[in-house]
Formats: structure tokens, sequence, C-alpha cells
């Protein structure tokens, strides 16, 4: 990995091409989490515009946001992005048709009555939200995060049953939700690229290591079982406190591959360490060499499609959030560009990772 002295060569004459373009020179997809409300600001219009070709919604894909109350669909800031990447020739993905967090005070109450009525819920909104976004989402994050965190240095465990995590709708459908989940998908669209999503599978720690065992397990079954599931989405909310090597990495995703699983990376961004470097070159030059690291394994390993959870460090929840902002009250620089917009050394780390230059 290069250290925090790697120099970032001066930038190719493509420069003025955003990070979209230069992926798809190599087929790689690239594209960011965008909030509708934030799309009149032209800035971040912009750089949504400029360096994107795939969207995510960060918040409008949720239940509470598609459907606020029982039978009472809102697809009004969904179609502002499907507006926005339709004028500008990008493809959109889904996120998240089944998730522990996001959900409307009627669905966690729908759900803690029992399982024919949850499966009702269920079924009707897959019902609506799948024929409504068929034209134009093709890939949805099906279920997110519905294995159990073990214990670690980096995240809390979370209370499990067997190796997911225990939810509500966990214990309102019962363990075998997830394949519910995908085969009632696959029914709804046969030809729906089905993705499983989660967090914390990219370090080097025990943490991690029995995460990836435990994801594997799941998409394992999920496979002899026959049950349809076509992708791994990896959030890789990285963490600079995490070590990271790619050998672990590398081995874990030729597995997932083995399953005829394709990997996707979703939910790119990253924390810094604690403590930080007081020169911004060399804090930057950390956050780059660990990106490129990580997305050059991934792609080594045959992942075509990269998504940043955002563009600009303000922007990110990791200001937002307040589990994860900075306790010295500066903001992670762990997105591609600056709070201004500009570009940083994970942007142009990115660009190397996309033309096939190892980190
Ligand atoms: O970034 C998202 C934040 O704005 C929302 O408030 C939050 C709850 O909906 O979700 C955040 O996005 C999460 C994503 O949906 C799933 N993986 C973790 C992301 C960061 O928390």
């Amino acid at each position: 990995m290069a250290g925090a002295g790697a120099l970032w060569p001066a930038p190719p004459a493509e420069a003025s091409e955003g990070l979209g373009a230069l992926a798809w020179k190599s087929g790689i997809l690239f594209g960011t989490a965008v909030d509708s409300g934030r799309l009149q600001d032209a800035a971040y219009a912009r750089q949504v515009r400029s360096e994107a070709r795939l969207l995510v919604p960060e918040w409008e894909g949720k239940w509470a946001a598609l459907q606020p109350e029982e039978g009472r669909f809102d697809f009004a800031p969904l179609e502002t992005l499907i507006d926005f990447a339709g004028r500008h020739g990008q493809q959109l993905r889904g996120h998240a048709l089944v998730w522990h967090q996001a959900m409307p005070a009627w669905l966690t109450a729908a759900l803690a009555s029992g399982p024919a009525r949850s499966h009702g819920a269920l079924i009707a909104h897959l019902d609506v939200v799948l024929s409504r976004t068929a034209p134009v989402i093709r890939d949805w994050d099906v279920v997110n995060e519905a294995v159990a965190n073990p214990g670690g240095p980096f995240l809390d465990q979370t209370p499990a049953v067997g190796d997911l995590r225990d939810t509500p709708w966990l214990r309102a459908l019962g363990p075998d939700y997830v394949h519910l989940v995908f085969r009632l998908a696959r029914e709804r669209d046969p030809t729906l690229r089905l993705t499983y999503n989660d967090y914390g599978l990219e370090g080097d720690n025990p943490f991690a290591e029995e995460k990836r065992r435990r994801v594997l397990r799941l998409l394992r079954r999920m496979v002899e079982a026959q049950v349809p599931v076509d992708a791994l989405g990896l959030q890789a909310h990285l963490q600079l406190d995490e070590p990271f090597r790619p050998e672990p990495f590398a081995a874990f995703l030729k597995e997932v591959r083995g399953l005829g699983l394709a990997v996707l990376i979703t939910e790119l961004d990253l924390r810094e360490a604690k403590t930080i470097p007081a020169d911004l070159a060399a804090r930057d030059a950390l956050v780059a060499a660990r990106v490129q690291a990580v997305v050059g394994t991934a792609l080594q390993a045959g992942c075509r499609t990269v998504l940043t959870w955002g563009l600009s460090d303000k922007d990110s929840w990791l200001v937002r959030d307040k589990e994860v902002a900075r306790r010295d009250g500066a903001a992670h620089r762990g997105l591609p560009l600056d709070a201004e917009g500009r570009r940083k050394p994970m942007w142009h780390a990115l660009a190397a990772a996309f033309a096939g230059r190892a980190g």
C-alpha cells in the first residue's frame, strides 16, 4: 500500500472528465448516493451530473419515504431522482426493500402483530414499488444488513439469532425471512438483479473475519436452497483505524464470486482515524491510499460497480450522524470531493484504481 508520502501524478489531460466517464473506459460503472432535496443546489447537481453514471437514493427508496402511512405511497422524491437521472443519461439502483431502519411507525406495529399481517404488508409494498420502478430500476438492495455484528473493537455486537441480526423482520417472519423476500422479489420481476447488501466486510481483524464468515454462510445457504440472489453489495464504509490487507478480502470476494454472484461496492466512504496528521496533504494521502487498496482489490476480484455514499465531504452522513462524526469537530475527508467541491487525492485514487493501477 502506498504510504502517506505517495505523490499523486499531475492530472492527466482528461482530468476534466468525471469519475463516471473515466471508470466507464474500463467497463466500470461509477456512481453515488443522492439526496433528492439537494438537487436544487446548482453546485450539488453539477457534481452529481459530472461525476456519476449511476445514482442510488440515500433515503427516497426506503419504506419510511415510500409508504409513510399504510397504503399511501409517495413516489415524488424518488421521481425527482428518476427525472434527474433520465435527463442526464444516468442509471439508477434501488435501496432498500427490507431493512430494520427507516421503517415508518405503522410498519413496526404491523410487524409486531403477527406473520400473516407482516407477510401481507411486505407483499403489498413489493407489488407497488417493484411494478412502479421496474422501467428504470433494474438492481435493488433486496435485504440490507440482515447479518448480525460479531463483537469487536470497531462496531458493537448486535443481538443475533444464528448468524442473523435480531430485527422486527426476523421476529415477524422467522429466520427464513431473507429467503422469502428474495423469492417474492423474483416472482414479481424475473430479470431484476437482486442484491444482498451489508457492511463491515472489508477489514483485516477478527470482527471482519467473522462477519465475512457469516455473510458467506448466508449466501451459500441461499444458493444451495435455490433462492434467487444475484449479487453481494459491499457497503465499504471504511475506517482508517481498522487494519486492511488485500489477501483476506480478496479471498472472500473469490468465494462469493465462486457462488456465481456479482460483487458491487455500494456505499464507499471512509472514517479517518481518531488521531489525524496535522498536515492536510498527509491526511488526504492516507485516505487515498486506503481507498485505492480496497477498491483496487475489489476490481481485481471482478467488481464492476462502485458507488460512493455522496461525493463531497460536506454532504456526508459522516458529518450529520453523531455516532460517526469526529469528536474534534473536523469533518471526515472520506469522499472524493472536499467541502468546496474540489477533487481530492481520494478522487485521484479512484481514477487510478479504475485505470487498473494498484494501490
Ligand atoms: O446516509 C443515510 C442517512 O442520511 C439516513 O438518515 C440513514 C437512515 O435512513 O441512512 C443512511 O444511509 C445508510 C444506508 O441506508 C445503509 N447503510 C448505512 C448508511 C449510513 O448509515
